[in-house]
Formats: structure tokens, sequence, C-alpha cells
């Protein structure tokens, strides 16, 4: 059970280095390993603040994160990076080969191992398409892409390290919705057993989700699964009708 992969946010309040008053205050939820659990809230909730404080981006200024029952302030980070892949929200690809992007952080993966991340993150026929594949060229920043072929390239990056807890910061906002539909899908399957935890717009992303945390201003005002929040909370119904 040492690399289960359950994730717990026991009485969390964050605030920037200097800020004044905490972004998150008070976050508490559990995800295990074969769950998924989602974050939704409008912009400036702290979605992605939360985030940030698993893979120790930053540090609580009170309550703890814990990864399988330790708190994270006492693994160091490469320990944390190893069981843990965070897709940011600004996913980010340096000047080198598709190759090289794909094996940041894993460099032992094979080929195979690349095609088959690649595929799950629905970027296989577009890598097949560079006359170079694999060894096409990726400009600094990742100009020579588009922000869907950005996304998908970093999902894969984070599928090749296999790690056992996923964290998708809005990862899926530039894919088209028949896209995004295809690449859950094939993700369903392939971190069936990880602990996954989406950051989501479009409340399509996350319908499924074994729990939704409804973030607002900083705190969970709501949580449950979509058709529970549909008959409870009004933020959610705020969010999804807009
Ligand atoms: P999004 O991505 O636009 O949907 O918004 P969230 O929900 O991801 O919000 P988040 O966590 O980026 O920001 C929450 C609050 O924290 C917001 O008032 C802006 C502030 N904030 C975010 N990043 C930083 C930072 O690096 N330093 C400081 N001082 N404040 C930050
Ligand atoms: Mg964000």
């Amino acid at each position: 059970a040492a690399l289960a992969g359950v994730v717990e946010y026991r009485n969390v309040t964050f605030a920037y280095p200097g800020a004044e008053s905490p972004v998150l205050s008070n976050i508490s939820f559990t995800a295990r390993p074969g769950q998924t659990v989602a974050i939704i809230g409008s912009t400036g909730a702290g979605k992605t603040s939360l985030l940030s404080l698993l893979p120790r981006l930053y540090d609580p200024v009170e309550g703890e994160v814990l990864l399988d029952g330790v708190p994270v302030s006492r693994l160091d980070r490469a320990e944390i990076t190893k069981r843990v892949a965070l897709v940011p929200q600004r996913p980010y690809l340096f000047s080198g080969t598709i190759e090289h992007n794909l094996r940041f952080g894993k460099s032992e993966a094979t080929d195979r191992e690349l095609w088959d991340a690649l595929r799950v993150a629905q970027g296989e026929s577009f890598v097949r398409d560079k006359k170079n594949g694999l060894d096409a060229r990726i400009a600094q920043g990742g100009t020579n892409v588009s922000g869907g072929q950005r996304q998908r390239l970093c999902i894969a990056r984070a599928l090749v390290t296999k790690p056992r807890v996923y964290l998708f910061d809005d990862s899926f906002s530039a894919l088209d919705v028949a896209t995004d539909a295809r690449l859950r899908a094939a993700l369903k399957q392939t971190t069936a057993d990880a602990t996954v935890i989406i950051v989501a717009q479009r409340v399509s992303t996350i319908t499924e989700a074994d729990q939704i945390l409804v973030l607002d201003n900083g705190r969970i005002v709501d949580r449950g699964t979509h058709e529970e929040l549909l008959e409870t909370s009004p933020t959610y119904q705020e969010i999804v009708e807009s």
C-alpha cells in the first residue's frame, strides 16, 4: 500500500507568500485510487492553487496535505514527482523533438510506451502525420503546435510517467467536445487504478466524476455527484447554465 496514491487534504488553508488574505480556506477532501474527483468553480476560485499544494509548489499555512497518509511536507519533491503527475493549466513544451518532450521526466520509456501514451491522449494521428513523427521538432514554448495539440502532448507526457495520481488543471479546455469525450474515455481505462483529480471549466467533462467539489472564493461550498449537485447546489446549477 506504500504506493497506493490516496490523496487527502485536511483542513487546508493557503495564502500566497506575502499576501494578506487566504485564497483557500479550510479545504478537506479525500481522493482514492480508482476515483475521479473533479473541481469546478469560477475563475479565481482557487482551483489551480488547490492543485499546487500536492506537488508542493507551495505549502499550506494551516492544515495538511497527505499522500498515502504521509504529510507531503515530510516527502521531498522528487519522491512526490514519481507518484504525482501534474498537467498544468498552461502546459509547457520546450525546444526539442516531440520524443524529448514526451520523455521529459521518464527518460527510460520505450517508443512503444510513448505511442501508447499518445494514443490515449488522442495525439497519435497528428504526430504520425508529421514528416518526422516523434523526431519532429517543437519550437520553444510549443509555438508551432496548436493549443489543443500542446494539451494532448502534455497529457501524453504525464501518462508516460505512469503515476499513481494525476492532476489535470483544465487540461481539456482547448479540445473540441468530441475529442474531449474520446480522450476521457481512453483515460478512464488507462487510469482505472489511479487517483485522478480534474479541474474543469466544462460540466460535460466531469459529469461522471465520483465526487465534484464546487469551489467558490477559496471554499468548498458544495460537494456530490453531478446528479446530487443538480438537485442541491445553486452554485453548481449556475455553472451548468452558464
Ligand atoms: P482559473 O484558472 O482562472 O479558472 O482560476 P483558478 O480557480 O485556478 O484560481 P487560482 O488558483 O489561479 O487563483 C486563486 C486566487 O489566487 C486569485 O485571486 C489569484 C491568486 N493567485 C493565483 N496565483 C497567484 C500567485 O502566484 N501569487 C499570488 N500572490 N496570487 C496568486
Ligand atoms: Mg486555474
